[in-house]
């Protein structure tokens, strides 16, 4: 099912009934192929920040996309006011296919899932070495909803200054994820900003993590402040200081390009939403060793062809045991 597909005309006019008789259909709205294209950058109780080419436009979405949601990251086409003044509004008609989307639910039972970012190509995923204390359940989450919506996984771990990274270093260490450590210090002189960026370069970047982790605080030494000022209503969002993230808000960065999209802190980190047998995906390596597996196998039962696979030799045990871990997340409780 083509679920972002191209808008046609016709679309339009079985979406909304002409309930005031026969208007002639074609004034009904402005012809959508001469939508201009922009970028969600920050959502607010259904007004959506859009960037339309180098102006900031206020928009809503309108009323024939139905229930579906634009959200930050996405790719839309705006029609009305694009002058990007101030008390404008311009309305999304089109909301483009996405080629990645990070999901959650508030737990696993929870059936209504969100969209946290829309096209994404990278999850870091940030943990404080302490405070607060790391929760490796929500960085497994947090990495099974990554392998699962498309994105590559990078580990952040902050506050260095206040606790060693070689506990989470030993859990993580053998898992082939890119990481970077950062301390209040390396942030003051720039290098944490530095060695983080060397991973962001081109690339559309989420940060997740608990609230108090130092998410925002990497994202302000990652983007100048003039920047954050032109493109978004950062100060509205976070403050100065400690104030927590009430919504996500895209920022785009210098030099090489790419973008940094902040995200509020998460509690939990649900899944019910996850197919299990896309996790598997995240493991090139071991992915040839399942032509063996009975169908629909979650390579998490007695059957599974990888347990013999791996002990021929064809892969790391090391990987196996990750995957593992990883499918067995769904079924743990988070803090366990
Ligand atoms: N000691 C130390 N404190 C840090 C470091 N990084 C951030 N902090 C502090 O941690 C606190 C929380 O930082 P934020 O950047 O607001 O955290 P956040 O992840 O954005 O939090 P939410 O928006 O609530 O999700 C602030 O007081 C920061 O100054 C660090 O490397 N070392
Ligand atoms: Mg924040
Ligand atoms: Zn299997």
């Amino acid at each position: 099912m083509r679920r972002y597909g191209k808008h046609t005309d016709e679309d339009d006019i079985r979406s909304r009934p002409n309930r005031k008789g026969n208007r002639p259909r074609t004034n009904i709205r402005p012809k959508h192929e001469d939508a201009a294209g922009g970028m969600v950058l920050t959502v607010d109780r259904g007004r959506l920040t859009c960037l339309v080419e180098d102006r900031v436009v206020m928009a809503m979405k309108a009323r024939e996309l139905g229930r579906k949601a634009a959200v930050v990251g996405d790719q839309v086409a705006l029609v009305g006011d694009l002058s990007g003044r101030k008390d404008t509004l311009a309305r999304i008609v089109r909301i483009e296919e996405r080629s990645s989307v990070l999901r959650r639910t508030a737990d696993d039972d929870d059936p209504y899932e969100r969209v946290v970012v829309a096209n994404a190509d990278q999850l870091a995923i940030v943990t404080a070495l302490a405070d607060p204390e790391p929760r490796p359940r929500l960085i497994d989450r947090c990495l099974v909803a990554a392998f699962d919506g498309g994105l590559e996984p990078l580990l952040v771990m902050t506050k260095s200054d206040l606790a060693p990274p070689d506990k989470l270093l030993e859990l993580y260490g053998d898992l082939d994820i890119p990481f970077v450590v950062t301390s209040r210090e390396e942030l003051e002189n720039g290098d944490a900003a530095g060695r983080v960026r060397t991973h962001l370069d081109g690339r559309v970047t989420a940060f997740v993590g608990h609230s108090g982790v130092g998410k925002t605080t990497l994202v302000n030494a990652l983007v100048p402040e003039d920047r954050r000022r032109t493109t978004g209503h950062v100060n509205a969002v976070t403050g100065r200081g400690r104030h927590t993230t009430t919504s996500a808000l895209a920022l785009p960065l210098s030099g090489a390009g790419g973008w940094v999209v902040d995200t509020p802190g998460v509690r939990s980190f649900g899944l019910a939403h996850i197919d299990p047998s896309r996790v598997i995906h995240a493991f090139p390596d071991l992915e040839p060793g399942t032509e063996g597996c009975p169908r629909a196998c979650s390579h998490d039962e007695q059957d599974c062809a990888l347990d013999a696979w791996v002990e021929e030799g064809h892969a790391d045990p090391a990987r196996l045991y990750s995957l593992r871990r990883l499918l067995a997340t769904r079924e743990r409780r988070e803090g366990d």
